[in-house]
């Protein structure tokens, strides 16, 4: 059976060499451009459940800003929040320009028919939870997300550029909580140590499966939206962590983990718990959906306002033409 990118080649010859040709010379895919629908279709999973893992992903934290612990570090996390709502909005722009209304995604996603991130589906009990996702998850996604600023589709990459920007900050602010924690009393220093216990493995499962359980991988790296594989950037985070971790004082909970001649070397991910939490049946997989369907719900007014608002002034400017 012939794959959707061959069936492809033989109805548009012409205009699949053309886009092989982009690819190949490093050219950025523009939304006029013809493309392959696999390729389309790809872009439009991995972009929508990227905007989506950023809307979810603000409840984690959201659920600390009325109790941070001073004004600064109320403030901080606030913006920290908004920051992840704006690439919520970019990376659904970015779709959008694939031919997917952001109806119809946000639709996929109060359904539960639309994946987003694992990492979001774990509860956050202590403020030390703010300092690991800072620190880990940031982290993770800025290994992830730095190749994908040089990905082919071009509204994709360039979205990325200030996506990771942004991701920096956050990182950083991140490792600072858990500093600071480490500095202080004993039952902080075990706060944060307990932080990091919790989302240590959640963070290395963002990564995605290992490479030889990865269905996308080899097609999206072929067509140069992914310029790593799983394990490849898996393993570029442990190395990152490891110092830092020293730096803070922290033990990353993983007896095994070694250099081991060429690569970090750790114990084996738990992967069932990976499948639970992608079937729905992680920690706050329940509670995720249930309050992004609310607030979907509550906020029907604001689209409604908008909508009319748009009626009217295409009203006025219709008489005054
Ligand atoms: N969670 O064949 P592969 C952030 C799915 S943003 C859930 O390896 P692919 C910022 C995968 O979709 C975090 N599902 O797939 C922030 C596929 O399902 P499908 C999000 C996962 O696409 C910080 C199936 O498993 N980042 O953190 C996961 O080649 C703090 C097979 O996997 C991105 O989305 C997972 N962890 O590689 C926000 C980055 N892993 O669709 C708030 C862009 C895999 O075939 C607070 N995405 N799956 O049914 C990517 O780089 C890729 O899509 C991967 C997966 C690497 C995630």
């Amino acid at each position: 059976m012939m794959t959707a990118a061959q069936l492809a080649a033989v109805e548009s010859p012409d205009e699949q060499q053309a886009f092989d040709a982009l690819i190949a010379a490093e050219q950025r895919i523009e939304p006029r451009d013809w493309m392959p629908d696999a390729y389309r279709r790809t872009l439009i999973r991995q972009i929508s459940q990227h905007a989506h893992s950023e809307i979810i992903g603000m409840q984690p934290e959201g659920n600390w800003i009325t109790r941070a612990p001073s004004l600064k570090r109320k403030a901080i996390l606030m913006a920290k929040v908004q920051d992840e709502a704006g690439h919520g909005l970019y990376l659904y722009s970015a779709a959008q320009t694939l031919g997917i209304t952001r109806d119809e995604m946000t639709q996929q996603l109060i359904d539960g028919k639309a994946k987003y991130s694992s990492i979001f589906n774990y509860p956050t009990p202590t403020w030390a939870d703010m300092g690991a996702i800072g620190w880990l998850v940031d982290g993770a996604a800025i290994c992830n997300q730095v190749p994908l600023c040089r990905a082919s589709y071009g509204p994709y990459g360039r979205a990325m550029v200030r996506i990771c920007k942004e991701e920096s900050f956050h990182q950083r602010q991140g490792f600072e909580i858990l500093l600071t924690l480490m500095q202080g009393t004993e039952a902080q220093r075990d706060m944060a140590q307990d932080a990091v216990n919790r989302w240590y493995w959640p963070s290395l499962m963002m990564f995605g499966p290992p490479d030889d359980e990865s269905p996308n991988s080899a097609q999206s790296m072929a067509w140069k939206i992914k310029r790593f594989s799983n394990d490849e950037l898996r393993q570029r985070f442990v190395g990152m962590l490891v110092p830092q971790a020293e730096i803070l004082g922290i033990t990353l909970p993983d007896p095994e983990l070694h250099w081991d001649e060429d690569h970090w070397h750790t114990s084996e991910i738990d992967w069932t718990e990976f499948h639970e939490v992608l079937s729905g049946r992680g920690p706050m997989n329940g509670t995720r959906l249930q309050n992004r369907r609310a607030a979907h719900e509550e906020g029907a007014w604001v689209r409604e306002a908008a909508v009319a608002y748009a009626a009217k002034q295409a009203k006025k400017a219709e008489a005054a033409a």
